[in-house]
Parts: structure tokens; C-alpha cells; sequence
């Protein structure tokens, strides 16, 4: 089978609906064509200078998630990126790999350094594309599900297995190719339709964050910014709030973008959001349940991650080992 990897960062209690349906829907569907490794990336949250305790709790919250969203651990493996240290030795390797100025060139980090200003920016935010491919490349990743945001960075992934098996010789690594489901590819925020829906966004209103309260939920759908004009169409450029209200839409119910617009000719925008506010409601609440479970058994979770480090380390070693000796460090006597 091929194989699949994907992650999320520990940033936040809870995913936001971005997270769930430009990701996680997808890596559960994957899971019954692709051998699948979904994991914490707590490594990658450090460069947000995170509270230990918060960090922590995270940690397994997140974990939760994945298995209350349909990640089945007995399929696929679910573990914690700090559980399986071979991610920041390859990071290093990678590292000698990649240009400055390539690595400059990332919008996520010119983005991120931009809200935090130079000074509170770190090295670690710089580099964090590297250790994302090495991520992906520890494991020969085939198919890495993402939304669109991570578009970029997963171009460097290529860029830099193409540049290993250019020096190394075909087959050093295994080339990633990048699963992009174009309907949900980047779910936008509620307040600000023009950008992407974030777990760390400023306004929380403009975010739908998948473990929040149900009544919080519908009113922030409820209030979500609409456009000028009384019709119910979808067209990001001149209807970008409307739109991603659709595209929620759609994506939970099943039926088309343009359905949904028949259904709803001659209706106002608050029918809509009203409709959605309660089909997103009842999406979540098994969700809601299942994670909670999760949440409150924390030791069932270990058990989870524990296993999943090993499966993990079980792939993860031979890769690092084989690259290691690839670019000419003496192997431990
Ligand atoms: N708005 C979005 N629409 C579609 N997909 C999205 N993803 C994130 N936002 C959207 C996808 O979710 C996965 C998890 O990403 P991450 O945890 O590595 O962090 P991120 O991409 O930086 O997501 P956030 O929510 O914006 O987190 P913060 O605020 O911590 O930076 C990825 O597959 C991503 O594409």
C-alpha cells in the first residue's frame, strides 16, 4: 500500500473546522487505501513558545481529536513527533540541504514573523518547513493530505528529496506528493472571509473551533460577515463570506455548492446561516462526545501514543540510518 503521513500542531484545545475539513475528513478516508501515520507535531509547536503545562495537555487533546474524528489506531499509527527524536536528527541533516534564501521565501514564516515582529521571532519558526519534510520524508511518505496553506511547504519537501536523490542517486528518498482536496482546501474565517480560518486567529468569533460549546458555535456562524447584495451565490471574489459559507456547507452535508444555491434561491442570508449553524451543531456532537472520552481517559490515550512511538521508531530508524550512511557518517561501533 502506498503510505500517507500528516500532522497537526498541538496550538490550541481544539482543532478549528479548517483543521477537520481540509484534513482530518481526508485522513480518515486515506486510511483504507494508504498505510497512514498521523501525528502530534509538539516539536513543531515549541516555535510558538508555548506554556509547558498548556503544551502538555495539548498534546493529548489533540491526539483525542484524531481518534474521535474516525483515525482508527488499531490501522493507522498515531503517535507524538517529540516521541521519535529521529524527526530533529533528519531536520538537521535536511537543514545542510536548504538554502537561506529558500527557506526565506516561505510565506508562513514571513506571515508568523510578521504578527510577532523580528524580535520575537525564533530560528526555530525559520526552520520549521525543514523539520516538516523531514516529517515526511523519514517515513517515504508517498501521499501527504493538507490543506492549501501547506502547499509551499510541501514543494520544499519535494524540492528537497529531488535534491537527495540528485546527489545520492535515484530512489535516496521517496519523492511526496501532495493531496490537496480542492472543495475544502482552505475553509475561511467567518470574520474575515478573504483569510483562512486559524487555530491561533485574533478575532475568535471568525473561528469555528470543533470543541467549543454548541450554543458558541451557532452564533459565531450566526454572526459570520456576509456580503452586500441579497443573493445566495457562490463567487469568492465578490462573495467570499457567502462562499465559505457554502463550501461548510457542503462539505458537511454532502449535497453540491451548487444544490445548496437552488434550494436556497430566493432565501436570505440568515436562513442560511441558520440552517448551517444547526447541521454544523449536530456534525459536531458526536465528535464533541467521542473527544471527550479520549480527554478524560488519559491513560488509554498513553497507550495509544506509546504504541504508536514504537510502530513509528519501527520505520523511522532504518531511514535515518540509511541516509546517514548515504551522506557519509561513520555508522556507531
Ligand atoms: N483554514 C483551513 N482550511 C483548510 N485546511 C486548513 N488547515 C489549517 N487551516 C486550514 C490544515 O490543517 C492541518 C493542520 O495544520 P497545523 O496544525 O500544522 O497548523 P496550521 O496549518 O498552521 O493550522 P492553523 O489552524 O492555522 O494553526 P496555527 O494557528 O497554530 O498556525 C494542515 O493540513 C493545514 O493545511
Amino acid at each position: 500500500k502506498p503510505r500517507v503521513f500528516s500532522a497537526m500542531q498541538p496550538t490550541s484545545d481544539s482543532l478549528q473546522l479548517g483543521n477537520y475539513l481540509g484534513a482530518l475528513v481526508h485522513w480518515v478516508k486515506l486510511q483504507d487505501t494508504h498505510d497512514a501515520i498521523y501525528g502530534v507535531v509538539d516539536l513543531h509547536a515549541l516555535t510558538v513558545a508555548p506554556d509547558p503545562a498548556v503544551l502538555r495537555a495539548r498534546t493529548r487533546r489533540t491526539a483525542a481529536q484524531f481518534l474521535a474524528g474516525g483515525v482508527d489506531p488499531t490501522r493507522s499509527i498515531v503517535f507524538c513527533q517529540s516521541h521519535v527524536p529521529e524527526h530533529a536528527e533528519l531536520a538537521w541533516l535536511l537543514s545542510t540541504f536548504t538554502g537561506f534564501g529558500e527557506a526565506g521565501r516561505m510565506t508562513q514564516f514571513k506571515d508568523k514573523s510578521a504578527k510577532v515582529g523580528e524580535s520575537g521571532t525564533n530560528v526555530g519558526l525559520f526552520t520549521y518547513p525543514v523539520l516538516m519534510a523531514a516529517d515526511i520524508l523519514l517515513y517515504d511518505t508517498n501521499v501527504v493530505p493538507v490543506g492549501e496553506d501547506q502547499r509551499q511547504h510541501l514543494e520544499l519537501s519535494r524540492d528537497l528529496a529531488q535534491r537527495l536523490n540528485a546527489r545520492f542517486g535515484e530512489g535516496t528518498v521517496v519523492v511526496p506528493e501532495p493531496h490537496i482536496v480542492k472543495e475544502t482546501a482552505k475553509i475561511y474565517d467567518l470574520q474575515e472571509p478573504t483569510k483562512k480560518m486559524s487555530k491561533s486567529a485574533v478575532s475568535p468569533k471568525g473561528t469555528i473551533e470543533v470543541l467549543d460549546d454548541p450554543k458558541k458555535v451557532a452564533k459565531n456562524i450566526r454572526s459570520a460577515v456576509t456580503d452586500t447584495g441579497d443573493v445566495i451565490a457562490f463567487d469568492r471574489e465578490a462573495k467570499p463570506g457567502v462562499s465559505n459559507l457554502l463550501t461548510i456547507y457542503s462539505a458537511i452535508d454532502g449535497r453540491s455548492v451548487d444544490q445548496l444555491v437552488a434550494e436556497y434561491e430566493g432565501k436570505m442570508y440568515g436562513h442560511l446561516k441558520s440552517d448551517l449553524a444547526d447541521v454544523v451543531v449536530e456534525f459536531l456532537t458526536p465528535f464533541h462526545d467521542a473527544a471527550m472520552e479520549w480527554i478524560e481517559s488519559p491513560d488509554r490515550l498513553d497507550s495509544v501514543l506509546e504504541d504508536g512511538a514504537a510502530r513509528a521508531t519501527a520505520i523511522a530508524r532504518p531511514t535515518l540510518e540509511r541516509l546517514y550512511d548515504k551522506v557519509g557518517l561513520l555508522a556507531p561501533m
